[in-house]
């Protein structure tokens, strides 16, 4: 259990920022491809489909980057990073973003000196079990053995989890979710923890999923978001502005199928501004008036990423909850355009 912590630890500790201060968006522009971060597969999140096309509600974010920035949604290198790789993809400027259900946390942001631009995915750490386990509190787990990613947040909440319900586990350290999926299937591990928003979506590609359970603890907070270097705020702009982009036209109405009609009839000013027919938004972020639209239209407003990757009609089935609009009791909230 030690080592496995302090290695989580020392991930945060050990890094440090060398490369890539500004010049991040000529640097995308000039060579006409967004490289974007994303996870080694995690269904709903980021995952290639079966005709190697990735997918995915943080695939939508690099995909409405590169459909602002390029023109073109699929103007997208997508890098696989695991827990423990992604921070030196970033850092060393081997990807533009990062967009891969990262926590945004303290020694992330003002120690790896990354910069969380928002978050798309309020989130908590979860439990899963085999049914048959019998177990039905995360407290009954006492002695546990426990598949884990490294590098993550959650070696780090399940440490601070168990030792404050004095209990113990053995944690089996896993790199990939497709590895710890395989390792907790083949009953190396009686715990799976990490994100719910993870669980749901593993729990989702087994066979038999009803033979599967959810404790009903969620031990932390975790904000995933997208992330950029410190160092270069004009790209943190872009990326920023581009999933305010997407938030505030789910909540103003705007659609992949109405956005040019809207573009086009509005009445009201704020969709006029976010869609480029009014002000100068997009000049202003070095980029043209219709950037906006494009991230619009590549994958739909938030709510339709949300409902078309790992909503509740989907397999992975997540309900919005806290990622409901701030005018449907959630906490999704676009400063404003203007
Ligand atoms: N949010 C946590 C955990 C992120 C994480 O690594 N989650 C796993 C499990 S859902 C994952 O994305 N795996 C995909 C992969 O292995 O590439 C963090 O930022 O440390």
């Amino acid at each position: 259990m030690k080592k496995s912590v302090i290695l989580g630890a020392l991930t945060v500790a050990g890094l440090s920022v060398g490369a890539a201060a500004a010049g991040t968006l000529d640097d995308v522009k000039a060579r006409g491809k967004l490289n974007c971060g994303v996870t080694t597969g995690l269904v709903g999140f980021a995952a290639p489909d079966a005709n190697g096309e990735w997918k995915g509600f943080d695939v939508a974010v690099c995909r409405a980057i590169a459909a602002a920035v390029l023109n073109d949604p699929t103007a997208v290198e997508f890098v696989p990073t695991t827990g423990k790789t992604r921070f030196t993809a970033l850092a060393s400027g081997e990807i533009d973003v990062l967009a891969r259900n990262t926590t945004w946390t303290f020694s992330r942001d003002v120690d790896l000196k990354f910069t969380f631009v928002g978050v798309n995915y309020y989130d908590g750490q979860g439990f899963m079990v085999p049914k048959a386990l019998g177990v039905s509190s995360a407290k009954d787990l006492d002695g546990a053995t426990v598949c884990i990613q490294t590098g993550t947040t959650t070696e780090l909440n399940l440490a601070d989890f168990f030792r404050a319900n004095n209990i113990n586990y053995e944690p089996v350290p896993i790199e990939t979710n497709a590895e710890a999926q395989q390792q907790y299937l083949a009953g190396a591990c009686d715990v799976y923890t990490t994100d719910a928003s993870g669980l749901a979506a593993t729990r989702a590609t087994f066979e038999a999923p009803g033979d599967h359970v959810l404790l009903p603890e969620i031990i932390s907070k975790e904000p995933l978001g997208p992330l950029v270097r410190h160092g270069d705020d004009e790209w943190g702009d872009v990326v920023r502005w581009t999933l305010n982009a997407l938030i505030t036209a789910e909540e103003l109405g705007v659609t992949s199928a109405n956005v040019n009609e809207m573009a086009a009839n509005t009445g009201n000013p704020e969709v006029a501004r976010l869609l480029g027919t009014e002000g100068t938004l997009g000049e202003m972020l070095g980029l043209d008036a219709e950037w906006s639209k494009r991230a619009i239209a590549a994958g739909g407003n938030y709510g339709e990423v949300f409902a078309k990757n790992i909503g509740e009609e989907t397999p992975i089935g997540l309900a919005r909850g806290l990622n409901a609009q701030w005018t449907d009791g959630g906490l999704i909230y676009s400063p404003p355009f203007r």
